[in-house]
């Protein structure tokens, strides 16, 4: 499979194929199932600007609509994470006169939060009804749109421009990130920055982290890709930073051209690539073959205990489930449910293979023997929570960077 780079017209070869899957976060409703979209995930890197991308494109309003269930507040530890970051932008980067902030795919307003409790001007951009409603219930300022250039221009004639414009876990998500950048371009202050942070592909690389791999992740960043992109639109990556959130993601802070001085930590970061062969198909390959003994390991391990009635049950429904239960064929015969603290996804299924999820009493109310740590980014803070679930000998299974029992 080839395809042209969405950014530069490269040529992109697909060098990670999983197979067919579902929308990562479909979760459709018991009798929702006959009519499932599938589609081919492949992902290959392009050979001009080095840039990760999947080689299909799901419409983005299939992906983004009103009952997208992802909420950003979830977990405290992301929320502390939001809030420190509108701490930081409010601390040093929204001090002028009358400051101004943007955030793409705001979701549920965990960061503009903060941002409108200081009475700072502020607007997020954010599609999916339900989770923008939220977003206003806490005084958040919301556009109701998907961010391109063209939002970005009108977003400029009504308020000026951006002094920051940020946006987490969405970028990576925009096929049209060209536009996005073009936008930024123009919808930034001459002193502005656009930050983001997104899955890191240097993280996803070391972990074998296949699961990050779905249709929402259009691209999978890193250093050296962002600053080519970021060049072809008149903007300069002035800094970078790796950060544990998500289970490795990066935070780019691009600047207009010339505008700031570049971070030295942007040339060791594109040294640390080199060494690590992000740029070339082979680290890619190589990846798919682990990919596919993790996949190996873990089914063989759960069917094992399984066939020794032991009882199963999988913890957290994030996105990525639903790329490892399809990948490894994992269904409620071996797993029957999978609990988690999201109100939008209890009584749903994950899409294509369709485990149950229920909610986390489901859980604590009736131990199981094993409990398989989908939510595995989050491992801290749920094993604190369920701390009750090992005393009593219950084991967890991890299967990031490799199958374990812990
Ligand atoms: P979590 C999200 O992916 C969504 P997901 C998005 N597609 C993206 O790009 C990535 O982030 C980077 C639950 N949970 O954060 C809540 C508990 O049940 O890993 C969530 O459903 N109990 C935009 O979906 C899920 O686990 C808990 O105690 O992979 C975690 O999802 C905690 C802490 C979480 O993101
Ligand atoms: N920023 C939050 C939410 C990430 S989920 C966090 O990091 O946890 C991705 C969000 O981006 C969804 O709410 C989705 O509706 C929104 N989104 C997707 N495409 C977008 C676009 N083109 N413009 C603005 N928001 C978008
Ligand atoms: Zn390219």
């Amino acid at each position: 499979m080839h395809n042209p780079c969405r950014i530069c017209g490269g040529t992109v070869k697909g060098s990670i194929d999983l197979g067919r899957h579902p929308r990562g976060n479909a979760f459709p409703r018991p009798g929702e199932t006959a009519d499932e979209f599938f589609y081919r995930l492949v992902v290959g890197m392009c050979d001009v600007c080095t840039m990760v991308q999947l080689l299909e494109d799901i419409p983005q309003e299939v992906r983004y609509h009103d009952e997208y269930p992802y909420h950003a507040s979830g977990s405290a530890i992301h929320r502390r994470h939001f809030e420190e970051i509108a701490q930081g932008f409010l601390d040093t980067e929204l001090t002028g006169p009358d400051p101004f902030a943007v955030e793409i795919g705001s979701n549920d307003g965990v960061m503009l939060a903060r941002i409108a409790r200081a009475g700072v001007r502020h607007l997020g951009v954010e599609p999916s009804r339900q989770v923008a409603e939220m977003s206003r219930a806490k005084g958040v300022r919301v556009l109701p749109e998907f961010f391109d250039e063209g939002t970005a221009e009108r977003i400029r004639a009504e308020h000026g421009p951006a002094d920051v414009m940020f946006g987490a876990n969405v970028i990576a998500h925009i096929s049209h990130l060209a536009s996005v950048l073009r936008g930024a371009a123009l919808l930034l202050a001459r002193t502005g920055v656009f930050v983001f942070e997104e899955p890191y592909l240097g993280s996803v690389v070391e972990k074998t982290a296949f699961d990050i791999l779905y249709d929402e992740h259009s691209f999978v960043f890193s250093v050296r890709a962002i600053q080519a992109a970021a060049e072809r639109f008149g903007l300069e990556l002035v800094d970078a930073r790796l950060m544990e959130i998500h289970g490795g993601s990066m935070r780019y802070t691009l600047a207009p051209a010339g505008a700031r001085p570049v971070s030295p930590r942007v040339g060791e970061l594109l040294e640390k690539e080199a060494a690590q062969g992000l740029g070339e198909h082979a680290t890619l390959e190589e990846f798919a073959r682990r990919a596919r003994t993790v996949r190996d390991d873990l089914t063989a391990l759960v069917r094992d205990l399984h066939a020794q009635g032991k009882r199963i049950v999988g913890y957290g429904a994030p996105a990525k489930i639903t790329t490892v239960t399809n990948y490894c064929g994992i269904g409620p015969d071996l797993i029957p449910f999978v609990c988690d603290s999201t109100p939008s996804k209890q009584g749903r299924l994950v899409a294509g293979t369709h485990i149950p999820v229920r909610a986390p009493e489901a859980f604590s109310a009736d131990h199981p023997d094993y409990a398989l740590l989908f939510a595995w980014n989050h491992a801290e803070e749920i094993m604190a929570k369920e701390r009750e679930f090992a005393e009593r000998g219950g084991r967890w299974i991890l299967y990031v960077p490799d199958v374990h029992i812990v």
